[in-house]
C-alpha cells in the first residue's frame, strides 16, 4: 500500500504529547546568563540619555548596555529584505534605539544577569530620560497634514508606493453598467503562537557561534546574522529546536536575536532571552492593519469587468524583514477567482508609532480575499442576486488561466467546490429556515456567508521574486541518504513548527523507495545538519520542498537501478521497479531492493566503474509557478439581534489542495487556519490608546479563541492535481485563514439584511453588531 494519501499518525506527536519537546526555554548551557530588554513606555519619544549605572550595581547583574554602547556592533541595523520600489524609505532600524523610541516596546537598553529574575529586576533601575512626542497609531491619521513624523527620511510617514495595472481599467469603469465602491478595514492582529520567541547563543573559544532560536527560518537567519553583525557565515550555526508555532511571525530577523548574539560574543558566556507573553504582544510583529478601497465594474447582469483597489498598509514603526512586501503578496488576488478584463491596484505603505507589521498567516492574501469576497456580495446585493449566482457567473473556468493581474493559475475547478459545499450545507433548506425566521421576526436571525477563494502560495519561482525585488530565491533543497542497513535520512531545508513535515515527508520518501514510514529519519532545523534551505513560510514546504524531495528520491532510484543492473548482470532496461524492488523482467524472483543496493553502494566492492560509492542525492527545486489552492467556505451564523452576539452555528469548507499526502494533517491545517480567520472576523483586534499604548497586551484582552467557541467543522475536498509538479500537490497551510474571514463577515451581514445593515467592521463584536442594528433602525 502506498504511504502517500494515508492518514499516517504524526511521528512527532508521541514525544511532544509526553512533554519531551525541547523548546528554546527548556535549554540551558554552562555558565549561562539571562538578558532582559528595557523597552520604551512611550510610543514616540526623543531619548535624551540612558543611565545604566544603578542597574550595573544590582545583585546578580553581569553587564548592561545602551543602544549607543552597541551601535557599532550592527552598523546597518536590522535588515528589510524586500525593498519593493525605487521610492521606498529604507529607514534605519537599530536593535536598540539610540535617538528616538518609535513605538511602545521599542528596545532602548539591555541588562544581563545570572538569573532571569535578577535581569528583570535590574532593568527597572535603568534610568531613561525621554522627551515624549505626539504619537500616531492610525494609518490615515499618520498620512494627514501635520501628523507626527517618525523618520526624517520618510516625509509624511510614507514608506513606499507600488502599483499594478493591466488592461484598460479607466475605460472599463467608464463603460460599466454598474459600479460599486466599498471600504474595508483590516484590523491589526497579534499572531500569538503558543510558544513565545526565545534565543540562546553560545560562542566557543574559536569564535564559532551556535544560536538556538525559536524561528521558522534558521537558514535565512544565518545569512541575516552575518549581514547584520559581519560574522563570517561559516562561523554561524543556527538551530531551530522544537518550535511551538509561528504563523509567519517567527520569520523575522528580530532585535532580540541579534542582541543575544552580540552579548554572547562580548561577554564570552552563553546568553539566553525568553519573551514573556505581554512582551510578545508588544515586540513580536503584528499582522494586517490595512485600509482597503475596492471598486468593481460590472455589466447589468453582474459580470465583473474591472477591479480597482487602493490600499493603505501600516508598516508600524520600522520595516521588518518583509513588511513592505506583505501587501504585494495579495496584489495579484484582488479579482479572486473571477474572470475580469481590467485590473488596477495601488498600495501605499505608511509608518505609524506601532509594533512593526509583517507576514501573518496568509500575508496579503487574506486581505485580498476579504475585499473581493465582500465586494462580490455587495454587487449581488445591489443587483438583487443570490451570492451563489453572482459567483458562478464570474468564475474563471478554463485552465491554465491567464488572470487579469498578470499571473497564470495552473488548474482548478471552482464550480465543483462550490457545488459540493452547497450540497453539504443544505443550501435550500437553510434559506427556507432563514426566511421563516425573518417572517417570524425571530430575535435570532440566521446568516449564510460565502467565500470562494483562490490563493497563490508555494512561494515562489525565484525569477518572479527577483522581478519583485525580494532579496532571496524561492527554491528549496532536500537531500536523501540511504544508510547501509537500509534506513533513510531526509535532510530538509524546510523547517516545520507544527505542520508535521517529519510525517508527510517520510510518506513521500517511503512511497518512492519502498520503505516503511518509521524507517525514515527526518532531519531539519539545524544549519550544521542541513546547511542549505529556504525554510518554511508561504505554504511552500510541500509544493516546493516536498517536490524537491520527490526528485531527490527519484535520483536515488536511478542510482539504485544502475547498481541493481550491474549486480544482477542485466541491462537497466530489463529491470522493473515496484515498491522499492527492482526485479528482472520475466524472472521476478531475481531482484534487489533499494535497501540492498544501499549496502552494496556503501561497501563499494563491486560498483559500475564510473560510480561514486554511497547512496545519497540532493535536489534543489525552483518551482515554475506558484501553487494555486482554491475552494469554497460557507459560514452559518446565528445573530442575536437584541444583544449583538454572533454564534458560528456551522462551518462548511470544501478545499482543493490538489493531491493530498496526509489527509489528517491537511484537515488539521484547515482546522487551525479556519480558527485564525474566524478569530479575525469575530474576536481578535490589537488596540492602541491615543497615546500609543497597546491596550491588548495580554491574553485577557486579546481574544484568542479556544475550541469551546467553535462548532465542529464540516470538511470535504475536491481534487484538481497541480500539473506543474509530479506530486500534483498544492499548499494548504494558509487556506483556512484566507478563506474563512469573509465567509463569516458575509454571513453576519446576511443575517442583518432585514435591518438594512450593509457594512460592519471587524471584529464583529456584540457591541459593533448591536450598534449597526441600532444605527440602521434610527
Ligand atoms: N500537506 C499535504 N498535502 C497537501 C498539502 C499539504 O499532506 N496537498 C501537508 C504538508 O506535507 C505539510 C502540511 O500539510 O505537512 C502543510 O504543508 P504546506 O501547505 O506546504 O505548508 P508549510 O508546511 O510550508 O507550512 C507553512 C504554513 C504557513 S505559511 C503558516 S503561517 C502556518 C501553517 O503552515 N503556520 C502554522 N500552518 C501552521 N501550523 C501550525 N501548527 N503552526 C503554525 O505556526
Amino acid at each position: 500500500m502506498s504511504a502517500v494519501g494515508e492518514s499516517v499518525l504524526r511521528k512527532e506527536d508521541a514525544r511532544l504529547l509526553r512533554g519531551e519537546g525541547r523548546y528554546v526555554d527548556n535549554l540551558s548551557a554552562n555558565a549561562m546568563v539571562h538578558a532582559h530588554i528595557v523597552r520604551s513606555p512611550f510610543a514616540h519619544a526623543v531619548i535624551n540619555s540612558v543611565d545604566i549605572s544603578a542597574a550595573l550595581e544590582a545583585p546578580g547583574v553581569v553587564a548592561a548596555f545602551t543602544g549607543a554602547d552597541l551601535a557599532d556592533v550592527w552598523p546597518g541595523g536590522l535588515p528589510c529584505f524586500w525593498p519593493v520600489s525605487d521610492d521606498i524609505a529604507l529607514v534605519k532600524h537599530q536593535p536598540l534605539a539610540t535617538d528616538k523610541a518609535r513605538f511602545a516596546g521599542d528596545g532602548v537598553a539591555v541588562v544581563v544577569a545570572e538569573s532571569r529574575a535578577a535581569a528583570k529586576d535590574a532593568a527597572e533601575l535603568v534610568e531613561v530620560d525621554y522627551d515624549p512626542l505626539p504619537a500616531v497609531t492610525e494609518l490615515e491619521a499618520a498620512m494627514a497634514d501635520g501628523a507626527p513624523v517618525l523618520h526624517d527620511d520618510a516625509p509624511g510617514n510614507i514608506a513606499y508606493n507600488w502599483s499594478l495595472i493591466t488592461g484598460e481599467p479607466d475605460k472599463v469603469f467608464a463603460e460599466a453598467a454598474v459600479t460599486i465602491k466599498e471600504r474595508y478595514r483590516q484590523q491589526r492582529l497579534i499572531p500569538t503562537p503558543m510558544e513565545p520567541r526565545g534565543a540562546l547563543c553560545e560562542v566557543n573559544a574559536s569564535g564559532d557561534i551556535t544560536m538556538t532560536t525559536s524561528t521558522q527560518g534558521p537558514h535565512i537567519m544565518r545569512t541575516a546574522y552575518t549581514l547584520v553583525l559581519g560574522i563570517p557565515e561559516a562561523k554561524v550555526r543556527v538551530i531551530a529546536p522544537d518550535v511551538g508555532g509561528g504563523f509567519g511571525s517567527k520569520l523575522d530577523v528580530y532585535a532580540e536575536d541579534v542582541i543575544v548574539i552580540a552579548l554572547a560574543r562580548k561577554l564570552g558566556r552563553p546568553v539566553k532571552w525568553t519573551e514573556e507573553r505581554s512582551e510578545a504582544n508588544l515586540a513580536t510583529i503584528h499582522g494586517r492593519d490595512v485600509i482597503q478601497e475596492i471598486e468593481l465594474a460590472a455589466t447589468a447582469e453582474g459580470k465583473i469587468t474591472g477591479v480597482r483597489t487602493r490600499l493603505h498598509a501600516a508598516m508600524g514603526a520600522y520595516l521588518q524583514a518583509v513588511t513592505p512586501g506583505v501587501p504585494l503578496l495579495g496584489a495579484w488576488l484582488y479579482a479572486g477567482c473571477y474572470d475580469v478584463e481590467a485590473y488596477d491596484f495601488h498600495c501605499t505603505g505608511v509608518f505609524t508609532n506601532t509594533t512593526p507589521t509583517d507576514a501573518y498567516r496568509g500575508a496579503g492574501r487574506p486581505e485580498a480575499t476579504y475585499a473581493i469576497e465582500r465586494a462580490v456580495d455587495a454587487l449581488a446585493r445591489k443587483l438583487g442576486k443570490d451570492p451563489v449566482e453572482i459567483r458562478k457567473l464570474n468564475f474563471i473556468d478554463t485552465f491554465p488561466a491567464d488572470i487579469a493581474s498578470g499571473l497564470q493559475i495552473d488548474s482548478g475547478d471552482y464550480h465543483a467546490s462550490l457545488d459540493r459545499a452547497l450540497e453539504l450545507v443544505g443550501y435550500e433548506s437553510l434559506r427556507a429556515e432563514q426566511e421563516s425566521r425573518r417572517k417570524a421576526k425571530d430575535p435570532k436571525q440566521l446568516g449564510v456567508g460565502f467565500s470562494t477563494y483562490v490563493e497563490m502560495c508555494g512561494l515562489a519561482p525565484s525569477r518572479i521574486l527577483g522581478a519583485l525585488r525580494y532579496g532571496a530565491g524561492g527554491w528549496e533543497s532536500l537531500s536523501v541518504r540511504v544508510l547501509p542497513t537500509g534506513t533513510v535520512q531526509v535532510m530538509s531545508g524546510t523547517t516545520p513548527h507544527g505542520q508535521g513535515h517529519a510525517t508527510t515527508f517520510s510518506q513521500i520518501v517511503a512511497d518512492r523507495l519502498g520503505v516503511e514510514v518509521e524507517d525514515v529519519e527526518f532531519l531539519s532545523g539545524d544549519t550544521a545538519v542541513v546547511p542549505t534551505g529556504m525554510d518554511t513560510y508561504g505554504s511552500r514546504s510541500l509544493p516546493v520542498g516536498g517536490v524537491a524531495l520527490y526528485h531527490a528520491s527519484e535520483k536515488i532510484v536511478e542510482k539504485a537501478r544502475r547498481i541493481a543492473a550491474h549486480q544482477l548482470e542485466v541491462a537497466e532496461g530489463d529491470l522493473e521497479y515496484e515498491a522499492g524492488r527492482f526485479s528482472v523482467k520475466g524472472s521476478p524472483d531475481q531482484g534487489l531492493h533499494v535497501k540492498e543496493t544501499a549496502f552494496l553502494a556503501w561497501a563499494a566492492h563491486n560498483l559500475p566503474d564510473d560510480m561514486e560509492p554511497g547512496l545519497e542525492a540532493t535536489f534543489v527545486y525552483d518551482p515554475p509557478n506558484f501553487s494555486w489552492p482554491s475552494g469554497c467556505h460557507i459560514a452559518v451564523v446565528e445573530v442575536d439581534t437584541e444583544t449583538g452576539d454572533v454564534q458560528l452555528a456551522r462551518y462548511v469548507a470544501v478545499d482543493d489542495v490538489g493531491n493530498v499526502i496526509n489527509p489528517m494533517i491537511v484537515d488539521g491545517q484547515v482546522h487551525g487556519g479556519i480558527v485564525q480567520g474566524v478569530a479575525q472576523a469575530l474576536w481578535e483586534e490589537a488596540v492602541y490608546d491615543e497615546d500609543g499604548n497597546l491596550i491588548t497586551s495580554s491574553l485577557i484582552n486579546y481574544l484568542v479563541p479556544s475550541a469551546a467557541e467553535l462548532p465542529s467543522f464540516e470538511l470535504d475536498r475536491t481534487v484538481t492535481p497541480s500539473p506543474t509538479n509530479p506530486l500534483g500537490v498544492k499548499g494548504v497551510g494558509e487556506t483556512g485563514t484566507i478563506a474563512s474571514t469573509p465567509a463569516v463577515v458575509n454571513a453576519v451581514l446576511d443575517a442583518l439584511e432585514p435591518f438594512g445593515v450593509t457594512d460592519i467592521d471587524m471584529p464583529t463584536s456584540p457591541e459593533r453588531v448591536w450598534r449597526a442594528i441600532e444605527e440602521a433602525r434610527a
